[in-house]
């Protein structure tokens, strides 16, 4: 095998990445299965990319190639057996595409292109033969041929369509989808397809992806205000309440909705965790008193999280880690999830998670309250931001700090603590995304002028609400967005945050520092070229950055 698609990747080597199996517990065969799949994803989009340039738009395809991607993205699926079927799947809905697109062109009296690679992998009907297949699939494909610096450049364009093909699935299972959206995936996939080899080409896909990542952010704003209703600002619970107890993790507020109406009136009490979060803050979602609270940090606290936990978790999306035998019995998957050996439930009948909630004790007494304030989504921001605009002309606020993405359990994370901790009375902390956990239950007060010194926006795909609304200041205040008293700090640790990496990209925003390290796909001169076009940067220590960002103002 071999992935180095997150922060976790094994650098010990001299070629840093997972060789033989992941630190994230991926195993060497459905490694070689994930390739498979994305191999398979590239020859659908290679059809439909031609079929759409011809009328024939096969949307359902779209869907199988967002769920297969998101199945191969960091710490969401380890089930080996799941792997084959997407991948037949996947050569079944390739196939039919295939034929929209030649019946398209017959029809337009043109001949059908005769494509090669992916658009013609035949996978093999079991395990042992897919496994002989991989290699021609793998990252590293013709790396000899090419070098490093166009395998890392290819990885990073594909990394970054894993973390696109998420948010798709979000909003696509609230019943919001975009042609936009589908022909920008197809197309890159269709491009890295063909073996692209120009670096200048290859960074100028980073940013197209940024761009189809940034319409899918809007695309998810929109799906989740429509369907959970508008976040305002919202105290949320962090200490439990005696009582049968569920425990809904990852990214998926729609399994949460449904969960939260299956266990009305049964005395049973749902509690978020990690990425969860943000779901208190919308009123469709909220307005159910036994949404109790919010339990633990953020994804890789899991362990001691979940054994903690005296009911049944319910994993959503990513990010899972290897359960614990402490409480595997209770845990389940749903979606585009799994571990073997873990309860998958295909839908949304949540009665087994119910049954397992009475069987097991709930919490036994009620601790004293303890609360934080969420919701500063976009339309929170955007009703304050005269606010701000009065603020930062009045010298109350002198900066403002973009923390967030995600979070990891690599030393030195607690930089973002440390930053966050050293920001002054006069500044406001934008967060989002996982990396919230390193300092959102502290206590940073109010700006001289009375506003919330932390602004907890939501999830990691609400990058798109911190955006908007810096778009809005810097109208505002009339001045260029890089011009803005605003320094962006993005966490990365998988590839979400390395979709929204690929957004600032292409919007040009300058004053980014990303950490806690380059990704290993990224080589070294590539990153000397990210530097100097984009003025991209890493974070070095919590003090220094501190010191450059306010000198910036
Ligand atoms: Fe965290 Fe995991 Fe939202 Fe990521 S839970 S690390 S960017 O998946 O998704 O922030
Ligand atoms: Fe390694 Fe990350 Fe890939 Fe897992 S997802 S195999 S930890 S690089």
């Amino acid at each position: 095998m071999f992935c180095y698609q997150c922060e976790q990747t094994d650098r010990t080597g001299e070629t840093p990445g997972c060789h033989t199996k992941g630190t994230c517990g991926k195993d060497e065969t459905t490694a070689a299965l994930q390739d498979l799949l994305v191999h398979l994803c590239k020859g659908v989009a290679q059809y439909a990319v031609r079929g759409r340039a011809l009328g024939a738009v096969d949307r359902e395809a779209s869907a199988v190639v967002a769920y297969g991607l998101f199945s191969t993205l960091t710490n969401v699926n380890f089930n080996a057996a799941r792997f084959v079927k997407l991948i037949h799947e996947a050569a079944a809905v390739r196939d039919r595409v295939r034929a929209g697109y030649e019946e398209a062109a017959l029809a337009a009296g043109r001949h059908p292109e005769r494509l090669r690679g992916p658009a013609v992998f035949e996978p093999a009907g079991d395990v042992d033969g897919l496994l002989a297949q991989a290699g021609q699939a793998g990252i590293r494909a013709g790396v000899e041929l090419v070098g490093e610096d166009v395998v890392g450049l290819r990885a990073f364009v594909l990394y970054a369509l894993k973390g696109v093909s998420a948010y798709m699935h979000h909003a696509r299972v609230v019943g919001y989808r975009s042609d936009e959206v589908d022909a920008g995936m197809e197309a890159e996939l269709d491009y890295l397809a063909g073996e692209p080899t120009d670096v200048e080409d290859l960074l100028a896909h980073v940013s197209a992806v940024g761009r189809v990542n940034l319409q899918v952010m809007a695309l998810l704003d929109s799906a989740n205000t429509g369907t959970f209703g508008t976040p305002s600002p919202t105290k949320v619970r962090t200490s439990p309440v005696a009582g049968k107890a569920i425990l809904v993790s990852g990214h998926g507020f729609d399994e949460l909705l449904e969960l939260l109406k299956q266990t009305e009136g049964t005395g049973i009490r749902i509690y978020t965790h990690g990425e969860m979060l943000p779901a208190h803050a919308y009123p469709e979602l909220g307005k159910y008193p036994h949404l109790a609270g919010n339990h633990g940090g953020a994804w890789q606290d899991q362990q001691q999280d979940f054994a903690a936990f005296p009911g049944p978790v319910v994993m959503t999306s990513n990010c899972l880690i290897e359960p614990l035998p402490a409480y595997k019995t209770r845990t389940f998957t749903t979606g585009p999830v799994g571990w073997p050996g873990v309860r998958h439930i295909a839908g949304y009948d949540f009665k087994a998670v119910v049954r397992a909630a009475k069987a097991t004790p709930g919490f036994a007494e009620t601790a004293p309250e303890a609360l934080i304030t969420i919701g500063f989504g976009r339309n929170a921001l955007l009703s304050i931001s005269e606010d701000i605009v009065n603020a930062v002309h009045s010298g109350d606020i002198r900066h403002m700090f973009l923390i967030g993405g995600c979070d990891g359990a690599a030393p030195g994370r607690d930089y973002y603590t440390e930053l966050a901790r050293a920001t002054p009375a006069e500044s406001v902390i934008l967060t989002l995304g996982c990396n919230k956990y390193r300092f959102n239950k502290l206590s940073h007060g109010t700006t001289p002028g009375g506003l919330p010194r932390l602004l907890d926006v939501g999830q990691c795909n609400d990058t798109y609400a911190a955006l908007r609304v810096a778009e809005t200041l810097s109208a505002a205040l009339d001045t260029d967005i890089n011009d803005l008293p605003l320094t962006i700090v993005l966490a990365w640790f998988e590839q979400k945050a390395l979709a929204v990496l690929t957004t600032l990209i292409h919007l040009g925003l300058r004053n980014v520092r990303t950490g806690p390290t380059v990704p290993a796909f990224v080589t070294e001169p590539v990153w000397r070229l990210l530097s100097e076009r984009f003025g991209l940067r890493t974070s070095e220590s919590a003090e220094k950055d501190l010191a450059d960002a306010l000198g910036a103002t």
